[in-house]
């Protein structure tokens, strides 16, 4: 299926891969298949013991440090990737933080603080990218994607702040995408439905909750990160070349069910 699919050449840099169960790290392997070169970030010492095999496994011309909610490292992200690459096609973005009690208990106990960082890392950081990357796809156009999910629709138990952040990040995306479409350079979130990756971790019964999804499915099944890495993958291609502000469920079908 993939074979069909050719990014030859296209420069992609990848923000968020935390380990080998990331979404962001099943969309690398997708470009990689597809003929994409790499550029990955890290967030410090314990996760670029992760990263780092994992980029290299695929030929990775560039890994750094980057934490996204700093504009110096954002800065020194990107301009390492122009003075390698003097360019940049793809854009992923796969990046949500909240603080853990804003994970749990009711949402309008949200502190200022905690409001905050959730908006500024899970979707003003798309924002900051997306601001540093236009200049480098001013020639052929671009493809950014994000990763968004159904919290920012309905009200998911303990989901709270993030499911507000994550409203705001669809509204970026809308935003981006009129911004920049005049440069041919797209912008759109995919929502995927549950899947166990380390921001899943700690989720308090996630393996019932999963099982509980998978019911109410209408295909019966749940998504895979696979599949995530797919839809990335195609919408940088061919296939997506008209597809800009949508977000784009990958969920099995749940979000058209009702109770
Ligand atoms: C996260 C919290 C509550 C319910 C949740 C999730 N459900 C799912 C997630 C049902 C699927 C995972 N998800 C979609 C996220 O966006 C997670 C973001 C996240 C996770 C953590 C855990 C550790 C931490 N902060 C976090 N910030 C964001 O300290």
């Amino acid at each position: 299926m993939l074979g069909s699919l050719s990014l030859s050449g296209k420069r992609a840099l990848i923000l968020g891969v935390a380990n080998e169960r990331s979404l962001a790290w099943a969309i690398a392997k997708h470009l990689h298949e597809a003929g994409a070169i790499l550029a990955f970030n890290y967030l410090g010492d314990a996760l670029e013991r992760r990263v780092r095999p994992l980029a290299e496994s695929v030929q990775a011309e560039i890994i750094a440090p980057c934490n996204v909610a700093s504009d110096a490292d954002l800065d020194a992200l990107f301009r390492l990737v122009n003075e390698k690459w003097g360019g940049l096609d793809i854009l992923i973005h796969s990046v949500a933080f909240a603080q853990k009690e804003d994970l749990e208990g009711r949402f309008v106990d949200t502190s200022r603080e905690g409001f905050r960082v959730a908006m500024d890392i899970s979707a003003y950081s798309l924002v900051a990218a997306a601001k540093r990357a236009e200049p480098l796809m001013s020639e052929g156009g671009g493809s950014m994607i994000t990763l968004s999910y159904y919290g920012s629709q309905k009200v998911v138990p303990n989901y709270n702040v993030m499911g507000v952040a994550k409203a705001a990040l669809e509204a970026c995306v809308r935003y981006l995408a009129a911004d920049l479409g005049s440069k041919k350079i797209r912008v759109n979130s995919i929502s995927a439905g549950p899947v166990k990756t380390l921001a899943a971790a700690g989720i308090r019964d996630f393996r019932n909750m999963l099982a509980a999804a998978e019911e109410k499915t209408p295909l019966k099944e749940n998504i895979s990160a696979d599949d995530v890495g797919a839809m990335a993958a195609f919408l940088c291609g061919p296939g997506g070349k008209h597809i800009t502000g949508s977000n784009i469920l990958i969920d099995s079908g749940a979000h058209i069910m009702g109770g």
